[in-house]
């Protein structure tokens, strides 16, 4: 597939990275660039030699929304009828190995939906995080309602909500939305050191800690907790974690084979 609306790359032959390109726009989040980016994401996933993914914008913008103009006509009829903004939003969601946010400027609304739809946000010292929907007489539609107040907790998600104020990037890492806050000119080496870390160590311990993740913010702690601890039987079925232990027996580095 052409791409238009992002840049594609891989690092290392193991980080696969999706540059949001539509500059003159903030980035600004359309159908077509929603298909390219789940599509280059699914593609990512289903090549072996991929370990991990970076999502990325320019230094200005990670994304500033939802395109604004390209949904300023729609009626209730066509967004609750047609597919346009629920067709593609969700496709991140079906990605198995880890996506990192390299989040630098803004990402408001859908972009910090998107950001959030990620497994990790890394943060750029000018990041501005924000669900500024209520000034455009909606709300946020692509989980910024669940995940936010889930990441940062009731009040804040209530403040941002209803108020429309954004966050820096130093109270999106006191509030436990971001994970790291670099200056903008290491935000790259950071995501990509971080995604490099994680294509060492065994795939399938990588996915089922994300599956085991994510189940706990769908399930109650009991459920969650038997998961997990399923999950953690099964890793034993791997010849990873026969390596992994055998090398810190033997003081070696662990070669994992992801089987
Ligand atoms: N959509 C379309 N165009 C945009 C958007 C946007 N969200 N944001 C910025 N742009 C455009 C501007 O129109 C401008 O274009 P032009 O040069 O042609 O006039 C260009 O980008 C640069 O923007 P500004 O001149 O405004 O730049 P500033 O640095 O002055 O301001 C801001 C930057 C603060 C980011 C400002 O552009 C802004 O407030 N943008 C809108 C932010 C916003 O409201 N986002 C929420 C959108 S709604 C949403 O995301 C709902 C998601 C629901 C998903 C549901 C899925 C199922």
């Amino acid at each position: 597939m052409a791409y238009v609306n992002i840049e594609v790359r891989t690092e290392a032959g193991k980080v696969g990275i999706v540059q949001l390109n539509r500059p003159k726009q903030l980035n600004a989040l359309n159908n077509e660039l929603m298909d390219e980016l789940g599509a280059a994401l699914k593609a990512f996933d289903a090549d072996a030699a991929i370990g991990c993914m970076i999502v990325t914008g320019s230094e200005k913008a990670f994304a500033a929304g939802a395109d604004i103009g390209a949904m300023a006509s729609y009626s209730f009829a066509d967004v609750y009828k047609g597919d346009y903004i629920t067709r593609n939003w969700e496709t991140i969601r079906s990605i198995r190995k880890p996506v990192i946010a390299a989040v630098s400027g803004f990402a408001l609304g859908g972009g910090c939906e998107l950001a959030m739809m990620c497994d990790f946000i890394i943060a750029a010292d000018n990041a501005k995080f924000g669900q500024p929907e209520i000034k455009l007489g909606i709300i946020p539609g692509a989980g910024g309602t669940q995940r936010l107040p889930r990441a940062v907790g009731k009040s804040k998600a209530m403040d941002m909500a209803l108020t429309a104020r954004m966050m820096d990037a130093a109270e999106a890492e006191r509030s436990g939305l971001v994970s790291r806050v670099v200056a903008p000119d290491k935000l790259m080496d950071e995501a990509l050191a971080a995604a490099l870390t994680i294509c060492e160590f065994s795939q399938i311990a990588v996915m089922a800690a994300k599956e085991s993740i994510n189940r706990s913010f769908e399930s109650s702690l009991s459920d969650g907790v038997m998961f997990e601890r399923r999950m953690f039987h099964a890793t034993f079925a791997t010849t990873d974690q026969k390596e992994g232990m055998d090398a810190f027996v033997n003081k070696r580095k662990a070669q994992f084979r992801h089987q």
